[in-house]
């Protein structure tokens, strides 16, 4: 009788307790709040060191509040789609290059325009400036959180039918550009033959030909193993493709001042991350793509490129003035 006694008292108080470590973990488990990341390039890419860095950042500045899982690989679509699917809520944070952003946020088609920066430098110190910022608050008007500029890099020309050295040669090339309207009009002054596509799509493009060739920076090219499809690498360097940390206005209104600027500085320390990645690749990656195989032009007289792609600036300002694209211009020419 006294053993029965002591043994109910000891499992109350077990009970007791563990009803405690259970309410306990329940609340811990409730306010640790899961984000979705995606972007359309693979585990290996500089998009996957920005969401690793993305990761590592909110969780720890949240102490665990948030907990951030990655979706590569274009597992939650193409880049349009996630940008869509921010403003209607179904994802919270996307790393995207501008390549569709115009088709939101107009404003930005600007940083599209090819050879607008001239190096690496120069396009993160314009894109780090007042005006980056400038231009990430204009998300807010398009129902978008712009966190940070990212990059993606100078983008070059690929293609499987001949070497490329001057704008001839890629005429009539059914080149791949991303759904950009500014893209798809320089191919169309190089006299190539633009065809917008969702970057999901595009290595099964390649593969059966129906397109030849396509351009994206280095990381890209070697993150998607290209020289599988493409023979021929071109270093146009023809355009500097930004990205940029987005964020979904439905999950970010939401929280206090405090958590959206962990969001912020996760978004900030994914970009300083991705950026580090991409001037590594620029350094190996070329090496990388001769070893696996593929042709590379590496001295490209751009001039010609440049004064066959200069009607594209005519055609934009026509559309969208020219105001923001003078202080770009204005801003790159001081850093
Ligand atoms: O943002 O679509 C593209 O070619 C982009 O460069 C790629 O999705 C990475």
């Amino acid at each position: 009788m006294k053993t029965h006694a002591v043994r109910s008292s000891l499992s109350a108080a077990i009970g007791g307790f563990s009803t405690l470590a259970l309410a306990i973990m329940a609340a811990n488990v409730q306010a640790a709040q899961e984000v979705s990341l995606g972007h359309t390039l693979s585990s290996t890419s500089h998009y996957a060191v920005g969401a690793q860095a993305f990761k590592e950042t909110l969780e720890e500045l949240s102490d665990g509040a948030f907990v951030v899982n990655e979706h590569p690989s274009g597992a939650l679509g193409g880049e349009r789609e996630m940008i869509e699917g921010l403003q209607i809520g179904t994802v919270d944070i996307v790393i995207t290059s501008t390549g569709p952003l115009g088709n939101f946020v107009p404003e930005t088609y600007v940083l599209d325009l090819p050879f607008l920066f001239a190096t690496y430098d120069q396009a993160r110190c314009v894109l780090d400036s007042e005006l980056g910022e400038e231009l990430l608050g204009k998300m807010s008007d398009h129902d978008l959180v712009g966190l940070a500029w990212s990059e993606n890099g100078f983008r070059h020309l690929t293609n499987d039918e001949r070497a490329v050295t001057r704008p001839a040669d890629a005429e009539g090339l059914r080149v791949r550009t991303m759904e950009n309207e500014v893209h798809q009009e320089a191919f169309r002054q190089l006299g190539a033959r633009p065809t917008p596509m969702a970057f999901p799509e595009l290595f099964t493009a390649l593969q059966q030909g129906t397109v030849d060739g396509q351009e994206n920076p280095i990381t890209v090219i070697v993150a998607t193993n290209f020289w599988e499809v493409q023979e021929h690498l071109s270093l146009t360097g023809h355009v500097y493709s930004p990205a940029v940390v987005l964020g979904s206005p439905i999950l970010l209104d939401g929280l206090s001042d405090e958590a959206r600027e962990w969001f912020r500085e996760a978004a900030r320390a994914s970009a300083e991350a991705t950026r580090a990645e991409v001037s590594r690749l620029e350094e190996e990656g070329v090496a990388l793509l001769e070893e696996h195989g593929m042709t590379v032009q590496t001295h490209i007289d751009i001039g010609p490129f440049q004064e066959a792609v200069e009607p594209a600036y005519q055609i934009f300002t026509e559309q969208y003035g020219s105001e923001m694209l003078e202080r770009v211009q204005e801003k790159a020419s001081s850093c």
